[in-house]
């Protein structure tokens, strides 16, 4: 028996101890399918080959050699990444990050031929795929609105762009036999204190109302909102604010969307978790870290990140949780992002799922001092030797090894992309 099987059976006993069973939990853990950002491997660019640059209120910074520019690319590179992040799971897309173009048409007209090489490698890896509109990034996002713009031709591309990517979701679920998330963020804001905050806010839900009148069966699409606090450019007032997509998503039955990054830094995303699992069946979480801003920093195994773990796993509501990383950091090797942003991720609900059942106990009888002292011994648990084994049954390297893979790749791939 090797070293980190001994820990992981010393580690088990001692969890048992504390009335966890780690077995289970190992097993929680894998079916957990986090769905990877595929725009963290092209800066957010899209393969639309125009001069479209990252408008909408995102920024991307840092040169590391060896972004993605095609599809083909981008499919290498995640490839590469999910060899090293342990368990199965699914991919996310921007709806600009198309296979191909056809002549004349543009994203207002995008089929599921734009994604056909996307299908075929999703059905060959047995992935599950997600696709969120791109409401930036193009001509039509004009005075940074989109949906929400006073002249009806614009918020009429744009719905037409809604509409097209909730059908190629469709798509991707019904090939793939698991329902696509279909993310609704739109940059619409103002840079400076606007005269009228309702009218957009009008017309965004109006436009909305329509990307969503065709019904389409929860098995093959699911629609997700998303709110935001502000962007780059949009700093005095954000059109789709987290009041506005909470009460749409309630009064239409839609997944709201938490990005970790947009909402003031002192707030806790976490907190919300257990506030919407009583009213809503489904949320989508965009897990990222904002550094002083909405700055889509890769997931540290912080506070923050600590929090959403437990708080999502701690009273059985995973299965109502869509989990997305969103962040794209241009100034590091683009597959690390990806592999220590997931680890990460995983960590969080790990911890969260070994937390020992006394913390709670203490709670209900009052005895909120005996509950701070278990919360902080539970912080001396032995979880990494949990993870460890966690990766050995996965077959994928530890920590400490992965990124000499990600080297050879980047010496072999990354690095001869000119
Ligand atoms: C923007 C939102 C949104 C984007 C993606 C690229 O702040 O987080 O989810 O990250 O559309
Ligand atoms: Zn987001």
């Amino acid at each position: 028996m090797g070293a980190i099987e001994k820990s992981y059976l010393a580690a088990k006993e001692q969890y048992a101890s504390a009335g966890v069973d780690t077995d289970s939990v190992l097993e929680r853990l894998r079916k957990v399918s986090l769905c990877i950002h595929a725009w963290q491997g092209d800066d957010v660019v899209g393969f639309e080959n125009t001069d479209h640059p990252l408008t909408g209120g995102c920024q991307v910074t840092g040169n590391y050699p060896g972004r993605a520019r095609t599809a083909d690319e981008l499919r290498k590179d995640l490839d590469a990444a999910l060899r090293l992040i342990p368990g199965k799971h699914r991919v996310g897309l921007q709806g600009h990050q198309v296979d191909r173009m056809f002549p004349g048409v543009d994203r207002d007209a995008y089929t599921i031929e734009n994604f056909s090489s996307w299908l075929d490698w999703a059905k060959s890896r047995r992935i599950g795929m997600d696709i969120a509109p791109a409401f930036y990034s193009h001509p039509k996002l004009d005075h940074g609105l989109s949906l929400s713009h006073p002249d009806r031709a614009v918020r009429k591309f744009w719905i037409d762009h809604g509409i097209a990517c909730r059908k190629i979701g469709a798509a991707f679920g019904k090939a793939l036999g698991t329902p696509a998330v279909c993310n609704f963020w739109a940059p619409d804001g103002f840079k400076d204190i606007p005269g009228d905050r309702f009218s957009p806010r009008l017309r965004l839900m109006k436009s909305l109302e329509e990307c969503f009148a065709e019904k389409i069966s929860p098995k093959l699409e699911r629609d997700a909102v998303e709110s935001k606090l502000f962007g780059i450019g949009t700093e005095s007032c954000t059109v789709g604010s987290h009041e506005f997509y909470m009460l749409f998503a309630a009064k239409h039955n839609k997944m709201l969307c938490l990005d970790t990054g947009h909402f003031h830094p002192t707030e806790s995303v976490a907190d919300k978790l257990s506030a919407i699992f009583c009213m809503m069946d489904e949320l989508l979480l965009h897990v990222s870290r904002g550094v002083r801003w909405d700055s889509d920093h890769v997931l540290v195994l912080n506070d923050e990140l600590l929090a959403i773990g437990r708080e999502a796993s701690v009273y059985g509501c995973l299965d109502k949780i869509h989990i997305s990383l969103d962040y794209f950091d241009a100034s590091i090797n683009r597959i690390a992002a990806w592999v220590i942003g997931s680890r990460n991720m995983q960590k969080a609900l790990l911890i969260g799922m070994l937390e020992p059942q006394d913390i709670r106990e203490y709670e209900k009888k009052w005895n909120f001092t005996a509950r701070l002292a278990a919360e902080e011994s539970a912080k001396t648990l032995p979880w990494g030797d949990v993870w460890r084994c966690f990766c050995l049954k996965n077959d994928v390297p530890q920590d400490t090894d992965f990124m000499r893979e990600i080297n050879a790749y980047e010496k072999k791939v990354l690095a001869v992309r000119k």
